[in-house]
């Protein structure tokens, strides 16, 4: 009896469109009307400058700890960019460039990282789960959200986004098995930014792409210049069709590279090389990008002025919410709560209630805004 070859049922390709030294393979170039092109390079710069403004932010002790967006702002611009408003998507901490492109206002992501509760909650009607701080956890609820719309027959495909760090996870093997076995109409959008915290992808995996395994769980994968918003979007548009059309789900890899921190509690240049850092600068996705659109003539004078307007207006409104209560701290985490966590809510109540002392500091020791936060 002889061994016989199996071919897999589909081949791994990585897609580049636009490169780093700005040749365009016009073959491959999306149709993308000059409207949208524009709008997406404002996302992108939205995501960098509120990224750059943001860190200064937590410095200064106005927001905590947040997950820089800077250099994967074609990743998720790209890709969020072929979701209608009904669709789903399903972040993990990392995607604000996405969130807002998704209608989360700047205030209530600052909200959010700077400890309220309301930060986290997307509009009611908006098709989007809030970000998951547990790595990989929010993939199988991705899947829930497909099988759901499968069921329903109501036509939403749904994006969700990872790093390479959450391909280890068992959630992210598990919610593909289901994905691929219940045939859901799901993007799986993983940004490989090399790193996961200090881990290199090399002692991540031992594949030679991430976009592989989707081939174990019967669907395709593709590999894209993650830096390149043409590729981003020409490889979505493609997995979003196809999930819409009842075809299945599809990950998509995106090769690109976290430029800063892992958060602002983090310092990278213990595990990593600034020449590792330069050579990756040099394919900044921005910077391509601008450049691709300076020859179409589709560059907005005054964009970053704009731009960082919006922001500052953001700013102000955050900072005008009122200090949150520090009760809210015990809700939504019990059903019925411990006498342990009773009496603590009742101490704390106690506390607030009592008129301060002459020279007393904060009442509680919960971060306020204004006030330094702790590392985290
Ligand atoms: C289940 C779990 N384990 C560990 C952590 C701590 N942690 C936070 S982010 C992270 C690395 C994630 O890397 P990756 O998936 O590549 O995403 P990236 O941070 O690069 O965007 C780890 C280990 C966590 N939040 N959740
Ligand atoms: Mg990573």
């Amino acid at each position: 009896m002889p061994r016989t070859p199996l071919e897999p049922r589909f081949q791994i390709e990585h897609l580049s469109i636009l490169d780093s030294d700005g040749h365009l393979d016009a073959a491959l170039e999306p149709e993308i009307p000059p409207e949208s092109l524009k709008a997406m390079y404002r996302a992108m710069l939205l995501g960098r400058r509120l990224d750059d403004r943001m860190v200064r932010l937590q410095r200064q002790g106005r927001i905590g700890t947040f997950a820089p967006i800077k250099g994967q702002e074609a990743s998720q611009i790209g890709s969020v960019f072929t979701l209608r408003r009904t669709d789903w998507m399903v972040p993990s901490f990392r995607e604000t460039a996405a969130m807002i492109w998704r209608g989360w206002p700047i205030e209530t992501i600052l909200r959010l990282f700077a400890g309220y509760l309301e930060g986290g909650q997307p509009a009611a009607d908006q098709h989007d789960l809030p970000i998951t701080i547990p790595v990989a956890t929010q993939v199988p609820h991705a899947v829930g959200l497909a099988y759901a719309a499968q069921y329903k027959h109501d036509q939403a495909v749904v994006m969700t986004y990872f790093g390479d760090g959450a391909t280890s996870e068992g959630d992210f093997h598990e919610a593909m098995n289901f994905a691929g076995v219940w045939h859901v109409p799901i993007v799986f959008l993983c940004q490989n930014n090399q790193w996961a915290i200090s881990v290199p992808l090399k002692k991540q995996t031992h594949s030679r792409t991430i976009a592989e395994k989707a081939l174990a769980y019967g669907f395709p994968g593709i590999q894209v210049d993650g830096n390149d918003i043409l590729a981003v979007y020409a490889a979505s548009r493609e997995a979003v069709e196809r999930a819409r059309a009842g075809d299945g789900p599809t990950l998509i890899e995106c090769v690109t590279y976290r430029l800063g921190m892992h958060t602002t509690a983090d310092d990278p240049t213990k595990y990593r090389s600034d020449e590792e850092v330069q050579a990756w600068e040099r394919k900044d996705p921005l910077t391509r990008f601008g450049a691709y659109l300076q020859k179409r003539n589709l560059l907005a004078e005054g964009l970053e002025r704009e731009v960082d307007e919006e922001i500052a207006r953001a700013v102000q409104a955050f900072e005008a919410t009122p200090p949150p209560d520090p009760l809210a701290m015990f809700d939504h985490v019990y059903g019925e709560m411990p006498p342990d966590l009773k009496a603590q809510r009742e101490e704390v109540a106690a506390r607030e209630a009592a008129p301060p002392a002459p020279d007393a500091g904060p009442r509680t020791s919960m971060p306020m805004r204004g006030q330094r936060t702790t590392r985290r």
